[in-house]
């Protein structure tokens, strides 16, 4: 049975509903006091077999339809309402005086944010004539969640970049096994924002692959039981159909298998190949795989692993709560976050890289995008070796600041450190970096003023 309740109408306001995302960004309530919300929803209109109806999009409420959505007393809700038909439409809900301009037109949107005062059941629904006796109605429940669900519990995805496996170095050709399961699970993308990521192993980027030129992987890809959507592999190492994704199409809850040489030395990104392919890889769906030349790489004090990616929602960057896919910005290229190792903050605060002064560090660095390319790039730091797009049979290049790493392709880079202090990693489209791209290098040691000297000599 639905409570109705009437609440006051203080903090609970309609603000200046607009189509500009950007608008969304820092949301004015009324009193002056500037506020991010705590909770985002997604609604898009549709109209079926069965009448008129909202969906919601992204999150606990993906896919359902007029779902029941629940929030936190005292949260700052932002909903977002999408026309997903072409007919107008809006929402309201008239027992917390809130309600959203009408949406003309297929993927126009609206949005509008306001305080979720008191508890209890509201109706929202679309104020058309005839469009709720339509279908177009739901329930918003205040109170029975806790906010700490949305933000205190979240898993996170993000890799470290120490979790690269041992060097093969010098052995003959052998057959290797190797085995991998694509999750989806909705986990941490910034700190107070959560994403539905799709991924390898449950992290993002997927794990580093490591095997001999020669070797014979035997792979099995399983899919999780509790997966939406199909998903496969394509191996940029795997020479064949598809990269092996042309067998490798795998419905939730089963697996399959493909056996691959590794006929060619380097370094190689994977990726889930399953339409829209796009869609997959800024979900997180990308990994590497490096198949060592004969004999292996030169030695190093440390090796590390990192990976660029975009992810495309439909709340703009920096808003809290669950975010959802959005189809048109990812078709636009036109990415809210961009990440290293697939949330913001992996690689300053989650998973610094550490070493010291006087040694050497590689970093195997691929992109998997799916758009852009990355200028890849140490602040303060000159790569001593750079394998240009990840070839390891050319000699490196020598002494480089910047290499252009395109989306599918990588590079594998060495330098020593001399100085210590902390380094940068970002892609040097440096506007990249208000977007969430940046990983510390934190060198500790003795200082070395004949290079550096704080203050000059
Ligand atoms: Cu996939």
């Amino acid at each position: 049975m639905k409570i109705r309740r009437w609440v006051n109408a203080l903090g609970v306001l309609l603000l200046g509903a607009s189509v500009s995302v950007a608008s969304a960004t820092q949301t004015n309530i009324a009193d002056g006091v500037s506020l991010k919300p705590d909770v985002s929803i997604t609604l898009k209109t549709g109209i079926g077999e069965e009448g008129m109806y909202f969906q919601g999009v992204g999150g606990k409420i993906d896919g359902r339809i007029n779902p029941e959505i629940k929030v936190p007393e005292g949260a700052v809700v932002q909903l977002t309402l999408i026309n997903g038909d072409g007919a107008m439409h809006d929402v309201a809900i008239p027992d917390l005086h809130v309600k959203s301009d009408g949406v003309v037109g297929r993927d126009s949107s609206s949005v509008f944010v306001f305080r979720a005062n008191e508890a209890g059941q509201f109706d929202y629904f679309c104020t058309i004539p005839g469009h709720r006796a339509a279908g177009m109605e739901g329930t918003l429940v205040i109170g029975e969640t806790e906010a700490s669900d949305l933000t205190g519990t979240l898993d996170d995805i993000s890799r470290d970049p120490a979790d690269v496996p041992a060097a093969i170095g010098d052995r003959d050709p052998k057959t290797v096994s190797v085995a991998m399961k694509t999750v989806e699970k909705q986990a941490r993308l910034a700190d107070g924002t959560s994403y539905r990521y799709w991924t390898f192993d449950g992290q993002v980027p997927g794990p580093l692959l490591r095997v001999r030129e020669g070797d014979t992987v035997d792979l099995t890809l399983s899919n999780a039981e509790d997966s939406t959507m199909i998903h496969s592999v394509d191996f940029h190492a795997v020479t064949g159909p598809g990269g092996g994704a042309a067998v490798l199409q795998v419905p939730p809850g089963s697996e399959k298998s493909l056996s691959f040489k590794a006929i060619k030395p380097g370094l190689y990104v994977y990726h889930c190949a399953t339409p829209m392919v796009a869609h997959h890889i800024a979900n997180g769906m990308y990994g590497m795989i490096l198949v060592e030349p004969e004999g292996g790489l030169p030695p190093v004090d440390h090796e590390f692993y990192v990976m660029q990616g975009e992810i495309y929602t439909t709340q703009a960057y920096g808003q809290h709560g669950e975010q959802s896919f959005d189809v048109r910005k990812l078709l636009d290229e036109k990415p809210e976050y961009y990440v290293f190792n697939g949330s913001v903050g992996a690689l300053t605060d989650k998973h610094p890289l550490t070493a010291k002064v006087g040694e050497t560090v590689r970093i195997y660095f691929g992109v998997g995008g799916p758009n852009a390319t990355s200028s890849f790039h140490v602040i303060g730091e000159m790569f001593d070796k750079a394998y240009e797009w990840g070839g390891t049979s050319s000699a490196p290049a020598e002494h480089i600041q910047t290499i252009s790493v395109p989306p599918g392709g990588a590079t594998i880079v060495d330098f020593e450190l001399e100085v210590p202090g902390k380094y940068v990693l970002v892609d040097h489209a440096l506007s990249r970096m208000e977007r969430g791209l940046a990983g510390f290098l934190k060198v500790e040691g003795e200082d070395a003023p004949e290079i550096y000297n704080p203050g000059g000599g």
